[in-house]
């Protein structure tokens, strides 16, 4: 009896070590932490160097773990999106960082990757309600960038003013909905008294949608002065589109833009004055916060304070901005012209 006692204890006691075994162990830090980037889509020049820069701090941290770079086409950007966060979740990564182009119609895919226990972090464009998200990445002070576009039309349409038209991203993207109504907001001021915003329209970040746009804008409003693009893709078709017609006398072309996309169009005239931040630096950080919230240097609570290698010190705070949710500040703008934009 005694032996038959002893062969049940021992065979539990094999069990219960098999069962340990089987148990997934959280992942040793030797291994490192796989982390997604993901983008609004590919192909576009600014989020390739956001990549550039996740890379570069990558590998300050020493981490082995993969660094994915994954992003659907600009066709499919909502859809596309909220498939790569699932099938993220289902491969196990440790972390997904997100520019998010689908609204809050991304919440139920990275609330599946929360509770899967994957760590969802926002840069460039967050989750308009926050939910799900541990924190988001503001390249610029959203309503600062309401601002910025204000002055920069005052100061190219001039002391009359006159009628300007926004050509944004696509409807759903929250940095550039964002943009607009800070710079809605802005110019019930009195300074802005002679800025007539007379339309806003969607090119969706696709180049041919957008050069349409643009020639659509011209062809419903004839006293236009000036296209306002907060978005990289949008400038540069809208300028192509007023240099090609010939217009750029008339129509002048602004917002955000990448310097080496807009170089020719700052120095023909069609485009006077734009402004953007660094989207190298923006990969950098997003990076280096996720690594330290994964590798539990931080929490990524508010009030917490790191240090952020190259880039200095950073702080988490309420995101001002938007009714929930937290943020880490970035900064700065630099608003470009013919004196700087070759430099
Ligand atoms: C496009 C994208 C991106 C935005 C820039 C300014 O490249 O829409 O999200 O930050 O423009």
């Amino acid at each position: 009896m005694k032996k038959k006692i002893w062969r049940i204890a021992a065979s539990l006691v094999i069990l219960s070590m098999l069962l340990v075994s089987c148990a997934k162990p959280a992942a040793p830090a030797a291994e490192g932490y796989d982390m997604v980037l993901l983008p609004k889509f590919m192909g576009n020049l600014v989020f390739d160097q956001t990549n550039q820069g996740a890379e570069e701090a990558k590998e300050e941290l020493g981490n082995p773990g993969e660094l994915e770079y994954v992003g659907p086409t600009a066709e499919n950007s909502v859809a596309g999106q909220i498939e790569i966060v699932t099938s993220s979740t289902t491969k196990g990564v440790d972390a997904i960082m997100i520019s998010n182009n689908a609204g809050d119609q991304i919440v139920p895919a990275v609330k599946a990757a929360r509770d899967a226990g994957i760590l969802v972090v926002t840069w460039d464009s967050p989750i308009p309600t926050a939910e799900g998200e541990q924190l988001f990445v503001a390249q610029v002070d959203f309503d600062e960038t309401g601002e910025v576009m204000a002055d920069m039309a005052l100061s190219i349409l001039g002391e009359d003013g006159g009628e300007f038209a926004v050509l944004s991203a696509s409807p759903d993207a929250s940095n550039q909905n964002a943009w607009i109504a800070a710079l809605e907001e802005i110019l019930k001021d009195a300074k802005y008294a002679k800025l007539d915003l007379v339309d806003i329209v969607y090119g969706n970040d696709i180049s041919e949608d957008s050069y349409d746009q643009a020639l659509a804008l011209i062809a419903k409003y004839p006293d236009l002065g000036l296209i306002m693009a907060p978005t990289t893709i949008g400038i540069t078709a809208a300028s192509k589109a007023m240099q090609d017609e010939g217009l750029c006398d008339t129509v002048k072309v602004s917002g955000l833009g990448l310097p080496s996309e807009m170089v020719d169009y700052t120095l023909n005239g069609c485009a006077p004055e734009f402004a953007l931040w660094s989207f190298v630096d923006l990969g950098y950080l997003t990076y280096y916060i996720t690594y330290l919230i994964l590798s539990g240097e931080i929490e990524g609570v508010e009030g917490e304070t790191f240090e952020a290698g190259r880039m200095g010190t950073y702080t988490i705070t309420k995101d001002p901005t938007r009714d929930a949710g937290l943020r880490v500040l970035m900064g700065p703008f630099s608003v470009y012209n013919k004196d700087n934009v070759e430099e």
